[in-house]
């Protein structure tokens, strides 16, 4: 199978029989890690499962002890997902390693296929790449999914030792980089007509949860003016959110999942709950559109006799990548033959937890349709290969620095 072929033969392997859905240590998970498993050995990997559930294959360098180049991304996915946003990196490792055949390079090589990043089952993202940076503390192990099961119970239930989560830390001195192939996610690349973009700077982002409280009533019987909808209340915010989204280029905002409660026809919402996501590469302009956004909720809930409260579950801030491996990665784009365009990401990535402790470069397939967080999500088999060439040119970089 090659790397398109692979991608969606792991799609199959979902929590939800019909979409893929696939969220931290699901069971789905342990057929994913076989499989990956199975294609890293058969590269020449040897194959092991981390504290955190990250499946990490490691492809030895010509002389033991030299520092390696990490190549990874996320396999679990946003509820009803695409096949690619996340494997893609991985199967992409995977083919990398193929194409050495067995031949060993001044560095060695390790593919990770990260347990956790969308935040889907804790509301909390990157915990696979957070045990790489020693970043999974007590707070986070102790965060409970919906059915009150927590991050530690979870790696338990998997088989898994969260007392061994010291050993999944990397030591920045043996590592060369961190690179990850995504795709873009969006709409530029297809806008350009190209194949591939390199990442310069990844948008920072807020996620908060988000609670308004009236009072639940009779909706035959109650008159308009003495209700306190939470539904309604939540109605203008999310539109003065939206409003407030569009005032600077770039920002960008959205509530996507909101719950009413009691949750019948008959009855005025008594509590509504809802998911806010706020994002932007300026971090400024992220922050202050949030305390903007927020301030605009106590305003509404004074005038409405709704309280007001909420809990931010993320504060990531953007980054930068402008490392020496960035400039090496746009060479190899380059000898690949293929054009270099810089872009900004607005979708969050395992590259921004790894920026903090070693260079992380990022290369961007396109995607058609700017279609993704949906099983529409797609990649052309040639701008696959074109991402392919450009690794292999980035390889051949790197050994001809390193030798
Ligand atoms: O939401 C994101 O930015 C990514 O898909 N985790
Ligand atoms: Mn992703
Ligand atoms: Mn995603």
């Amino acid at each position: 199978m090659n790397v398109i072929e692979r991608c969606r033969f792991l799609a199959g392997m979902s929590e939800d029989p019909g979409n893929l859905t696939r969220t931290f240590l699901s069971p789905p998970t342990r057929e994913v890690h076989r499989h990956l498993g199975d294609w890293m050995r058969s590269a020449g990997m040897t194959v092991s499962t981390d504290a955190a559930g990250n499946l990490r294959g490691f492809y030895a360098a010509l002389n033991p002890g030299a520092p390696r180049l990490l190549i990874g991304s996320h396999i679990d996915t946003v509820p009803n997902a695409g096949a690619f946003d996340g494997p893609l990196g991985v199967t992409l490792g995977i083919a990398l390693v193929e194409a050495l055949a067995g031949r060993r390079l001044p560095f060695g090589i390790e593919v990770i296929a990260f347990s956790e990043e969308e935040g889907v089952r804790f509301g909390i993202p990157f915990i696979g790449s957070r045990a790489l940076v020693n970043a999974v503390d007590r707070s986070l192990l102790a965060t409970a999914d919906k059915l009150g099961i927590t991050v530690e119970q979870a790696i338990r239930n998997f088989g898994l030792d969260p007392d061994k989560l010291p050993e999944a830390v990397i030591q920045p001195k043996e590592i060369l980089g961190y690179v990850e192939f995504h795709i873009e996610q969006g709409p530029v690349l297809e806008s350009l007509a190209l194949p591939v973009g390199i990442v310069t700077a990844i948008a920072g982002q807020s996620r908060l949860d988000v609670v308004f409280r009236g009072m639940a009533n009779h909706a035959g019987t109650t008159p308009m003016h003495l209700r306190r909808d939470a539904l309604s209340a939540a109605a203008h915010w999310i539109t003065m959110v939206e409003r407030e989204a569009r005032t600077a280029p770039h920002l960008v905002a959205t509530v996507g999942s909101i719950e009413a409660f009691p949750g019948a026809g008959n009855v005025i919402a008594g509590e509504v709950r809802m998911s806010l996501d706020v994002r932007h590469e300026d971090d400024d302009v992220r922050r202050g559109a949030l305390s903007r956004m927020l301030a605009g909720a106590q305003q509404l809930g004074a005038e409405r006799n709704i309280e007001v409260d909420w809990k931010q579950r993320l504060d990531q801030a953007s980054i930068a990548c402008g490392s020496a491996l960035v400039a090496t990665l746009e060479k190899a784009v380059a000898a690949a033959g293929l054009p270099v365009h810089r872009m900004v990401s607005g979708a969050g990535h395992d590259a921004m937890v790894l920026a903090g402790w070693v260079p992380a470069a990022m290369l961007f397939v396109r995607s058609p349709g700017a279609i993704s967080h949906h099983p529409d999500e797609s990649v052309l088999p040639d701008d696959v290969e074109a991402a392919l060439h450009a690794g292999l040119q980035f390889l051949h970089l790197l050994e001809a620095h390193h030798a």
